[in-house]
């Protein structure tokens, strides 16, 4: 790897933070639900001359010159989304999640209209309507929850709030909710009251492309997803719609809300999404699944309550009321055992969300490892230890040393590793 020895000779200190970033991906246990692990493919096409090129437009019609290759992969990219979750229509351009949900909400509706979204410390996204994001500031937003006895999304509640408020679109998906999202219960309620359905798949898109979790495509108006989360591409995002709404959506994307586009990040997202229509994808994805229900019951059974009872995806919710700890304690504490998860709040959490009662952890970091349910069990044991022995650094140094043993049986990025030391 040429390009490391000459980052290393220019910019050593930038160079260290690359190597540093690396051996911590794999020397500690990644279990925030929204991380993974790219693929060297990917990577390639990341670290490549395409972040060169503007390209303002799209395929075929752009306005600068030069943009054959550019073309060519960005067409690829917009193909393969649309044949892997089966859309009319994909723009692979958006930065980020955030942005993609921006152009959804702003090709639909105005300023001040009317929108419902699941409530952030129920499991939805600041970019569904909190306050404090340009969605609750842009756009006039009622929350939806969870069913306090089932923690599971209330649809009751959601029709009623429909009927009453009558939305101009309802925002469906969510980033810590464990259970699975009916998309075709929500379409049933948009059609009721006249509203779009904007689906944020941002969490499980690696599963609904592996036929995991039920599909939104074939209800929603406009469905957004990250791809650097399940399905395991580099950071950033697409949108997908029906065809009536592909033009609105392109517009608004481009010159709407966003400038060039980062072709690198594109064409590693095409590389990505070849790799998830390969039958290892949905092999890797079922032990995703079957990683976080062992996780769960493991957890479970050490006395920890988990939120709605289990998980039907990728990731769990963990209330840590009974053990009288905090979330913000027990990410601090699990972080120095070189465990990281991210402490969340749990629906109805009586603590600010800078502190939080819960923790959220998932399994599809350390599934790309290798990792299987043996070794879930054991980290669900290893999670308790610290757990109940807040403060002791003894506990704490013989948890790193197990998780050293685990992490040099599943090695990440094991050649660049090597390239990094020897330099
Ligand atoms: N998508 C959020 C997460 O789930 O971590 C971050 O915005």
């Amino acid at each position: 790897m040429d390009n490391e020895k000459i980052l290393k000779k220019f910019d050593p200190e930038i160079f260290d933070v690359v190597k540093g970033e690396t051996n911590r991906e794999h020397s500690t246990l990644e279990l925030i639900a929204s991380e993974n692990f790219c693929s060297e493919a990917v990577l390639a096409a990341l670290g490549s001359v395409l972040t060169n090129k503007y390209a303002e437009g799209l395929p075929k019609k752009r306005y600068y010159g030069g943009c054959e290759f550019v073309d060519i992969g960005e067409t690829l990219a917009i193909e393969r989304a649309k044949q892997l979750f089966g859309a009319d229509h994909a723009n692979v351009q958006p930065h980020s999640g955030t942005q993609a949900n921006m152009t959804a909400y702003f090709a639909l509706a105005n300023p001040g209209d009317t929108f419902l979204g699941l409530n952030l410390t129920h499991g939805g996204h600041l970019s569904h309507g909190h306050p404090i994001n340009f969605s609750g500031k842009y756009f006039k937003v009622f929350h939806y929850g969870v069913n306090p006895e089932t923690e599971i999304v209330d649809y009751d509640q959601v029709r009623k709030l429909a009927l009453e408020h009558k939305p101009k679109v309802i925002i469906t998906g969510a980033s810590a909710h464990p259970r699975f999202m009916h998309f075709d219960k929500f379409q049933e309620i948009c059609d009721e009251v006249g509203a779009y359905q904007v689906a944020d798949i941002a969490h499980t898109a690696g599963l609904v492309a592996a036929g995991l979790h039920p599909s939104p495509i074939p209800y929603a108006d406009i469905v957004t997803t990250t791809t650097h989360k399940t399905l395991r591409g580099p950071r950033g995002a697409i949108i997908m719609c029906k065809a009536k709404h592909a033009e609105i959506i392109d517009k608004t994307n481009f010159p709407g809300m966003q400038g060039g586009p980062l072709e690198h990040v594109i064409a590693a997202k095409a590389v990505a999404f070849k790799e998830a229509m390969s039958d290892d994808f949905k092999t890797y994805q079922k032990q995703v699944v079957a990683n976080a229900k062992a996780l769960a019951q493991e957890l479970a059974s050490l006395g920890y309550r988990l939120v709605s009872g289990g998980t039907d995806t990728h990731l769990m919710m963990v209330d840590l009321r009974s053990k009288n700890i905090t979330g913000r304690d027990a990410e601090n504490a699990l972080g120095k055992a070189d465990i990281t998860v991210n402490r969340n709040t749990i629906p109805f959490d009586p603590q600010k969300p800078f502190i939080t009662s819960g923790i959220r952890l998932g399994t599809p970091a350390l599934t790309t490892r290798g990792m299987k349910e043996t070794e879930m069990k054991k980290i669900a044991r290893l999670i308790d230890k610290v757990l109940t022995n807040m403060g002791d650094a003894n506990v704490y140094e013989n948890v790193k040393n197990e998780i050293k043993e685990l992490t040099q049986a599943f090695p990440l990025y094991a050649e660049r590793r090597k390239i990094y030391d020897a330099l």
